[in-house]
């Protein structure tokens, strides 16, 4: 609400404007003038109105498409925000006179003792970004429209019957159905034609406006010479349009018929068009301020919850002493209202739209020739000091009585209430609102841009950590590799080894087998021959000597078999070394290595070797006859000992030499066995280490691919993009909710919402 009056002379106060000389944008020049004062009305809240637009179009670029209905919307409203703001009062308190004056425009709408408004007539300002095609569209009233006038109901009816003394419904309808026999009789054949039309003219003329929107007393009857045709009796609505005027914010100014009018009417027509506005002007007249008739005006507006008011008390001009008298009447004005309206703070101004008007034609007319005596003490009061009877005035002193004027006129107090209220219309509380959503907007993208943010800050770091990690992986798996192929080179070496040791051991045994095999045979041999120099000496030479091999085989197969054995378990005992260890180690270095080969021969090396060889048939084996042969061949016992040792030894040495290759051949046959599996182990290890350095291979290339460091700058400046455009975007909705932050400041007002912070 507007604050409650402040100061108790707001004439004071217009002469101290005057003092100060009151600002006029351009020299008046009549009716076509658009002099006005340079402070337009609601100037603030349209501010506030065009940042809110900008703001819509930028933060389009910063949000998502999900924003953009929202937003279109939003600029939509803003587009058609406008403020209706209806001048009211009685008949002839001045209200046409006061909008022209407040327009700039002295002249525009009829302004007489006689004619007078009779239809309700709206001034459109600004309120379309072209302008439209007409300037002036009247639409007439239909069948309906009369009877409904004549009918109303509803809750402005129920007020106006318990608020407004003497409204009679019947009274009303006798005189809307005069109204309508009236305008028949004088407009004619073509009265039922007309009826419900629309009648629009892209140019806009003082008789124009007086031809719909004015009644009078003189009408012309129908077809009458000369006489333009007057459609005020059937006219509904008047709408004008104008490219400028005073408003900065879209505004609709609503001229009004006149109330306590005789005729019920206008009353009525009036009353109807109270629900709708903003802001009422209520134009009162000096000379008769707050009769019984305005209070009820008011009370009406009180019951339908208007609480925007203004109230200007017009005519000042016309009190004996404007100045003394002028505040008198402000502050019993103020102080009735207080009594009868204590929860209302309504702004009193008080002025003369007539001096507003005056001033507005300083260009035009000799000003002085207008000016009552009892104007002039207050104009010298102000400053002003012109001559009132000098032939001519100077251009300057024209523009200081101008300004003067204008100053007196109360219509800068005016226009500054207007926009005070204006502040807490419904408009203000629309752009408030438009304004706490694009606050959320801002906020809810600040939010989500931060999180981007940070979101893109952790990739970054995770991918540095990543490529750091990769780096040494592959150092490691390098490393693991060369070790591996060490450990299978020292492996490899190990099996030489040990089949070395294997072959050593096979071939020493066997020629230790040899020898002591040879050895038996040898000590045989002399024993024999022993024998047979003994029997020499014993017996006669004829008597018949055998020599029997028996034994030596005998001795032969058991130290032939009881090396062999020894040999067989100490190739066992390496193996049983040898194979446990080979598993540990294969196992160590080919985890996945199926190790089914590398177990020990499931049998035993305990297979007896042939010893078919000593079964061979010898020469000692052959019978008596042959011994008699061979004794008879050597008569002398030494020559017969010597020669028996030689075929002894000759004999068996193919026999020893047979037995030592079948347990060679035995015994290499397991070595070559377990040499083969030792081979086998060698091989896996080979090909395992050649299926790691594959793989190895193949992860290396993936890795260095990976930890390719060209990708990985092209990733960094990709997210730095993104980081830069949400660290943008994030910086930029803060600068917008600062901005959201002072636009729903500047639409202060007594609200209970708090501002959000
Ligand atoms: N001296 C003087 N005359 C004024 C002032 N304001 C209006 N008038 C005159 O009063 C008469 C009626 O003015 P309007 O502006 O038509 O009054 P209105 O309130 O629109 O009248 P209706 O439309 O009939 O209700 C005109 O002759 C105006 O020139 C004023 O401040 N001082
Ligand atoms: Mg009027």
């Amino acid at each position: 609400m507007a604050p409650k009056s402040q100061g108790r002379g707001r004439l004071a106060l217009n002469v101290q404007l005057f003092e100060r000389g009151a600002p006029l944008c351009e020299a008046p020049s009549g009716f076509a003038s658009r002099a006005r004062p340079a402070e337009l009305i609601g100037a603030s809240l349209e501010d506030v109105r065009v940042r809110l637009a900008r703001l819509a179009a930028e933060l389009q670029t910063h949000l998502d498409d999900n924003a953009g209905p929202l937003l279109e919307e939003a600029l939509k409203q803003l587009q058609q925000a406008s403020c209706r703001i209806a001048v009211i009062g009685q008949v002839k308190a001045g209200k046409s006179t006061f909008i022209n004056a407040l327009m700039g425009r002295p002249g525009l709408l009829p302004t007489d003792i006689n004619p007078w408004t009779a239809v309700v007539t709206s001034l459109h300002f600004k309120n379309a970004d072209t302008p439209p095609e007409h300037a002036a569209v009247f639409h007439l009233f239909s069948a309906d429209e009369w009877s409904n006038l004549a009918e109303g109901g509803g809750n402005l009816r129920e007020l106006t019957q318990r608020l407004v003394p003497g409204f009679k419904p019947e009274l009303l309808r006798a005189q809307i159905e005069f109204m309508r026999k009236r305008a028949e009789r004088r407009l004619g054949k073509s009265f039922h034609k007309l009826l419900g039309h629309c009648h629009r003219f892209k140019e806009m003329t003082p008789e124009l406006l007086t031809d719909y929107i004015s009644a009078g007393d003189d009408y012309a009857e129908a077809g009458a010479e000369g006489q333009r045709q007057r459609y005020s009796d059937i006219t509904r609505s008047a709408e004008l349009f104008f490219a400028d005027g005073p408003f900065a914010f879209p505004a609709t100014l609503i001229d009004t018929p006149g109330t306590n009018d005789p005729f019920l009417v206008r009353d009525e027509i009036t009353r109807r068009s109270l629900d709708n506005p903003d802001i009422y002007v209520f134009v009162l007249s000096a000379l008769q301020p707050l009769s019984a008739s305005d209070i009820s005006m008011l009370r009406l507006l009180n019951g339908l919850h208007k609480e925007r008011i203004v109230v200007f008390v017009n005519r000042t001009d016309q009190l004996a002493d404007p100045l003394a008298d002028g505040a008198a009447v402000k502050e019993a004005v103020e102080q009735r209202l207080r009594l009868e309206f204590p929860a209302l703070e309504i702004p009193v101004v008080v002025g003369s739209a007539w001096m507003a008007n005056l001033g507005l034609q300083a260009a035009d007319i000799d000003l002085r020739t207008h000016l009552k005596p009892s104007h002039w003490p207050l104009l010298r009061r102000a400053g002003v000091r012109v001559d009132s009877r000098s032939d001519a005035l100077s251009d300057q002193d024209r523009l200081r009585l101008a300004g003067a004027l204008h100053a007196m006129s109360g219509m800068h107090e005016v226009s500054a209430a207007i926009t005070r209220l204006m502040g807490s219309s419904g408009s203000a509380v629309l752009l408030r609102q438009i304004a706490a959503c694009f606050l959320e907007l801002t906020r809810s993208a600040e939010i989500s841009a931060k999180a981007e943010l940070g979101s893109i800050r952790k990739l970054l770091e995770t991918r540095r950590m990543e490529a750091t990690a990769l780096g040494a992986k592959i150092a490691e798996e390098r490393q693991s590799l060369s070790l591996f192929e060490e450990r299978t080179d020292a492996l490899r070496e190990t099996f030489k080894q040990v089949e070395q040791h294997l072959a050593q051991l096979v071939d020493t045994g066997t020629e230790t087998l040899r020898n002591d095999l040879y050895h038996i045979v040898r000590t045989f041999a002399d024993e024999q021959a022993d024998a047979v120099l003994r029997s020499a000496q014993r017996r006669n030479s004829n008597s018949t000597w055998v020599c029997n091999v028996m034994p030596l085989r005998e001795q032969l197969e058991a130290a032939y078999l009881g090396s062999f054995g020894q040999m067989a378990s100490d190739i066992v005992r390496i193996e049983g070394f040898l194979y446990p260890q080979l598993k540990v180690i294969v196992a160590g270095l080919l985890p996945d290595y199926a190790g089914a080969i590398i177990e020990a021969p499931a049998e035993p090396l305990r297979s007896v070797p042939s010893t078919a060889a000593l079964s061979d048939t010898v020469a000692m084996d052959l019978g008596a006859p042959w011994w008699k042969l061979w004794f008879a061949a050597r008569p002398s016992p030494a020559e017969r000992a010597d020669h028996l040792a030689n075929l002894i030894e000759d004999e068996f040495a193919p026999v020893v030499h047979e037995l030592v290759q079948e347990a060679k051949a035995q015994l290499a046959r397991r070595v070559g066995h377990t040499m083969q599996v030792a081979n086998a182990i060698s091989d896996g290890m080979m090909s395992g280490i050649e299926r790691r350095g594959k793989l190895l291979a193949t992860e290396y290339a993936q890795l260095a691919a990976e930890n390719d460091e060209a990708a990985l700058q092209r990733f960094e400046e990709e997210q730095q993009t993104r980081a830069a455009a949400c660290a943008e975007t994030s910086a930029a909705c803060a600068a917008f909710g600062e901005e959201l932050r002072r636009a729903i400041k500047a639409l202060e007002f007594d609200h209970d919402e708090s501002i959000p912070s």
